[in-house]
């Protein structure tokens, strides 16, 4: 008999959120969402937001009691998805302090109080930040340990919660490296590579390339992304129990930053091209995955190329952008 569960998740007007939102919605689930709109939008919501098994609360995760107050209202809930955190680095070098309240303290009070609670289960949204500038690459999980430097309070904290839940055994923690899909936020200086490209390519400008291009990036389709996520609270296709850990989620396959203004060229017809700029300060070099850990666990997880990925996300960027700050 499918399973019908009832999820938390946190960060639900994100990009990643609101498709996970979707995706649970879409499989019979009830989903209770939790936003402040630090940087989610109202507009990400707006497929599911009437949804007749879609509850919201507008709320800080730093907020008491959040996960008990919410349970009193559902006691069905049992699974949660942790995605809200501040989620750019270089605001979390220039607010070190609110990014350990929000990333690491409120997320570690969520953590116990699931645990507290019983819940099935706890996903959280790791990050490729956690291994600092790893020694070489492919990255196995088992890079990131204590004497990594952070190069963020963002990584210091994602790594500090995926090592709580790795010597707890309660949870997963996935490491996602470079997500990308239809409603990445292009808007700001820090937006996700794919999405800038894409936004400016649609427009008739130039990709800007920041320093010589040939630093390397694993990037993700979100949709394969969402199968991870299904797949290890036990909602997937397969196997419909949780699987603890922490693992990479990530195609494991490199591709540099030049090799990608060309692909996004080809696929626009972009006839700017691209601009040189200086690199980014703290950017690092080479970060592709390996995946094995995650692969032998649920099984194969990604099912689209970056052109396959790419051609998918083109049109949400070629349609007329709502106003985002709404
Ligand atoms: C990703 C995550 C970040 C964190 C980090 C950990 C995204 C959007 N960000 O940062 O949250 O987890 O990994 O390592 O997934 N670039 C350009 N032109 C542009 C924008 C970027 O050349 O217009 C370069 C940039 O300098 C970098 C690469 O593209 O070398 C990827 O940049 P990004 O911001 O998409 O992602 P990343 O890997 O820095």
């Amino acid at each position: 008999m499918e399973k019908h569960a009832t999820c938390l998740v946190t960060g639900c007007a994100g990009f990643v959120g609101s498709h996970l939102v979707e995706a649970l919605l879409q499989r019979g689930h009830n989903v209770i969402g939790v936003d402040n709109f630090f940087s989610g939008y109202r507009h990400n919501m707006a497929n599911f937001a009437k949804h007749p098994r879609f509850v919201f609360y507008e709320e800080d995760i730093r907020a008491s009691q959040l996960l008990k107050r919410l349970r009193d209202d559902h006691p069905e809930l049992s699974v949660l998805y942790h995605l809200a955190a501040i989620v750019s680095v270089p605001y979390s070098v220039e607010h070190p302090e609110e990014t350990l309240e929000v990333n690491l303290k409120a997320s570690r009070d969520l953590y116990e109080e699931a645990q507290a609670l019983n819940f099935e289960t706890f996903v959280f949204a790791g990050s490729a930040a956690e291994y600092g500038e790893a020694a070489s690459v492919p990255i196995s999980e088992n890079a990131a340990t204590p004497f990594v430097e952070h190069a963020s309070p963002y990584g210091e904290a994602k790594y500090l919660i995926s090592k709580c839940i790795e010597d707890t055994s309660f949870g997963t923690s996935l490491r996602f490296f470079n997500i990308y899909g239809p409603r990445q936020d292009p808007s700001s200086p820090y937006s996700g590579v794919i999405s800038k490209f894409l936004d400016c390519s649609l427009a008739g400008e130039p990709m800007t390339v920041l320093g010589d291009g040939k630093q390397t990036r694993d990037f993700i389709y979100i949709e394969d992304v969402i199968r991870a996520y299904l797949a290890v609270a036990g909602l997937g296709d397969g196997a419909l129990s949780a699987v603890p850990g922490v693992y990479n989620v990530a195609t494991g396959m490199g591709i540099s930053i030049l090799e990608l203004a060309e692909t996004v060229w080809a696929l626009t017809s972009n006839t700017k091209g691209v601009l040189f700029g200086p690199p980014r300060a703290g950017d690092i070099m080479h970060s592709v995955a390996d995946i094995t850990r995650l692969e032998k666990a649920i099984g194969r997880f990604v099912r689209y190329s970056l052109d396959e990925g790419l051609r998918q996300t083109l049109p949400a960027y070629a349609r007329a952008t709502p106003a985002r700050n709404v």
